[in-house]
């Protein structure tokens, strides 16, 4: 019972390990951490979980757009840090906020079901019943998603685009309390975790918005070399996600981007394709590239013998055939080629120096 893992005695004499799992203070990433918590109950009901909430750096500013600290790994290097000193076991994050390449040491253990990853409009009260079609002309909307400016830029050009920051709570709070927005979009996802579905007035489509690369799955980061963790939170892999995720995931590090540049994505799971549509936007939306690719993604029961096999984009999952993995990750890495063919790269680096001088 030496070593790193706390374990309790029960009162009946049991000893049970203690499982500790690291969150960042925020409503969102409590809710998000205490439903892979009961997740976790409900299949390992002997094991004892311990919530360890902290506050990050990304907490605290909160007057920066997200766009430029977003990629300094700011919402998870001091949970990061938590799991390098074995303070805790388990963290959970939004897919879509962990970048594609993890510090040594550390990887994505699972992938759970994906919630709706679409993006929503929520609306300033007075404007109940209106959509983005029926906004007046020049009507604000709040978002610092790159993404969701580029692509609403250009299919709205009526509408002016501002940034928001702050947590959802403050976000909604911000629409509600004051006039500066007409509307802002959310995460359909977020909303929905938070019981805020009911502020939801439209949903974007992929004709209008193309999500983030991950977005609306959690993911549970682990120590890469905590066999017994990664082997107990793997039975959590939601299959089709972790296979659309990783070939979003690829095609967005093959273009080199990182979770604050204009590129959006849409994939499918049917039968045994995988379908996966990308774009990259110039910050006003005028430039854009986008195509769509299929790989065959069927189940060979293969499994990897070795963890390091394993790895894609960051996500262990020795539970998933492994085939199947590496067709979703050649996916995502040849439709990045396909756009980098055509000019992506001055695209992206274009946006990512006129974001940096704004
Ligand atoms: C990332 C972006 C945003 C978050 C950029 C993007 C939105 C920033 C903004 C990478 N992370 O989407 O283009 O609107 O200013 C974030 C949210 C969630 C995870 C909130 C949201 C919840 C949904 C999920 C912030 N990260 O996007 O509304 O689990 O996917």
């Amino acid at each position: 019972m030496e070593g790193p893992f706390k374990y309790i005695r029960e009162g009946n004499g049991k000893v049970s390990r203690v499982i500790r799992m690291g969150t960042r203070k925020s409503q969102l990433a409590r809710i998000q951490t205490d439903s892979v918590a009961s997740r976790l109950k409900e299949l390992y009901p002997d094991v004892r979980l311990e919530i360890v909430a902290m506050s990050t750096i990304g907490d605290k500013i909160l007057d920066t757009a997200l766009s430029k600290i977003g990629e300094k790994s700011l919402f998870t290097k001091e949970l990061e840090n938590a799991l390098e000193r074995n303070e805790v076991d388990i963290v959970v994050h939004s897919l879509k906020d962990l970048p594609t390449s993890l510090p040594t040491g550390f990887t994505i253990g699972a992938i759970l079901q994906r919630e709706n990853p679409h993006d929503a409009v929520v609306l300033h009260p007075k404007n109940a019943g209106l959509t983005l079609d029926s906004l007046p002309e020049k009507s604000v909307i709040g978002t610092s998603s790159l993404r969701r400016a580029a692509q609403l830029k250009k299919r709205f050009p009526q509408l002016e685009f501002e940034n928001i920051r702050g947590n959802l709570n403050t976000r909604l709070k911000k629409l509600d309390e004051k006039d500066d927005y007409a509307a802002i979009i959310l995460a359909a996802a977020g909303l929905k975790r938070m019981g805020w579905e009911n502020r939801i007035s439209q949903i974007l489509g992929p004709e209008d918005c193309m999500y983030a690369v991950g977005q609306g799955a959690l993911a549970v980061e682990v120590r890469a070399q905590d066999r017994d963790i990664l082997e107990m939170v793997s039975v959590l892999h939601h299959p089709d996600t972790v296979l659309r995720c990783i070939s979003e995931r690829a095609f967005l590090k093959q273009l080199e981007g990182g979770c604050s540049v204009p590129v959006a994505v849409h994939t499918e799971v049917k039968g045994s394709m995988l379908y996966l549509t990308g774009a990259v936007y110039s910050l006003d939306g005028a430039d854009c590239l986008k195509d769509s690719m299929q790989t065959c993604v069927e189940i060979d029961n293969k499994v990897s013998e070795s963890a390091q096999e394993c790895v894609h984009v960051a996500v262990t999952a020795n539970n998933i055939s492994s085939s199947a993995l590496d067709a979703a990750e050649k996916l995502g890495m040849n439709l990045a080629n396909v756009l980098l063919d055509k000019g992506a790269k001055d695209i992206l680096t274009t946006a990512r120096k006129l974001n940096d001088a704004r």
